[in-house]
């Protein structure tokens, strides 16, 4: 099946499918997005993504031309066009089409792409040894100027970090903001594990309030583990039990170096493993059916 691609309504082959160079999105970065993923016919928390959208649309007061019901139906639909049953989905809206000028006032209508496609996942055997991190320099963006809750168009932050981590040699770093505290990585949310308790980044100093970080926290609630949203150091990273990253890409994914030390054994602990291998079981009977008639036959509820 060849991949169609959403866009403004329509549905395009995917060589065909483009948007205007005058798009603000393009010039200016001025736009937000969302990476959803779907697993076994369903789209995995497809509400959470729609309200994180729309409350990343309402932040750079972006009007974004369906309702939340029709881009829910829009992203089902691409889907199903595609026959994705496991895949992930880009789901971008752009300022629209303007002038040469910044003023988004200019642009008259936002643009919507919906593209659903296949995954490349991590190695396997990067979830069984674990993976080694280290910290850049490149700081997260601050609050005050571009606050990373917002999940804009603008990854230049994100990916002048990447960049650092592919000259080093890292498949995923951390960043610090410019406090100097660890608040997460270029696309993934961090969690280190301490005498027994799950801890992470608060929302306010300056993270991507990840919808996979936000199901761990409550599975590992489930389980009875505490869980504290506190900033912490480096040095709580270095001299934690366990750490590992939460991010739609990579789910779940144990770390057992950072910045050269070993953590803990130097092997995926025994709660970051629970976690992730409750996280798979929740995924995979989880979220809303793209194809209702086959969805009826499947174990597990919608959400
Ligand atoms: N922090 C940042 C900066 C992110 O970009 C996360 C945390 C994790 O959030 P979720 O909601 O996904 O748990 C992200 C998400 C990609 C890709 O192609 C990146 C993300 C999501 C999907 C795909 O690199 N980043």
């Amino acid at each position: 099946m060849s991949t169609v691609v959403y866009v403004n309504g329509g549905f395009f082959p995917k060589e065909q499918a483009s948007v205007s160079v005058f798009d603000h999105g393009f010039l200016y970065g001025d736009g937000i997005f969302e990476g959803i993923r779907a697993y076994n016919g369903r789209v995995f928390k497809l509400e959470e993504h729609l309200d994180r959208l729309y409350e990343s649309a309402h932040a750079i007061l972006l009007d974004v031309p369906l309702n939340k019901g029709e881009m829910r139906e829009a992203v089902l639909e691409t889907c199903r066009r595609n026959g994705i049953h496991d895949g992930y989905i880009r789901l971008v809206v752009s300022r629209g089409a303007g002038d040469l000028g910044l003023d988004p006032r200019k642009c008259r209508r936002a643009t919507v792409v919906i593209i659903a496609d296949t995954i490349q996942l991590y190695p396997e055997e990067l979830y069984e040894r674990g993976m080694k991190v280290a910290t850049v320099s490149t700081r997260r963006n601050s609050v005050e100027s571009l606050n990373p809750r917002i999940k804009s168009l603008n990854y230049l932050n994100n990916i002048l970090a990447k960049i650092e981590a592919n000259l080093a040699g890292y498949a995923e770093v951390i960043m610090l903001n410019s406090d100097g505290y660890v608040v997460e990585c270029t696309g993934d949310n961090i969690f280190i594990i301490k005498n027994g308790a799950l801890i992470t980044p608060p929302r306010h100093v300056g993270i991507l309030e990840g919808i996979t970080r936000n199901t761990v926290m409550e599975l590992a609630r489930e389980r009875g583990i505490p869980v504290r949203e506190e900033v912490f150091t480096r040095h709580d990273v270095w001299t934690a039990d366990e750490c590992f990253l939460t991010g739609t890409a990579a789910e779940a994914i144990p770390v057992v170096e950072a910045d050269g030390r070993i953590i803990g054994t130097g092997r995926p602990g025994p709660i970051t493993t629970e976690l992730i291998t409750a996280f798979r079981a929740y995924a995979q009977t989880r979220g809303t059916p793209i194809y209702p008639g086959e969805a009826a036959a499947l174990p597990g509820a919608r959400g």
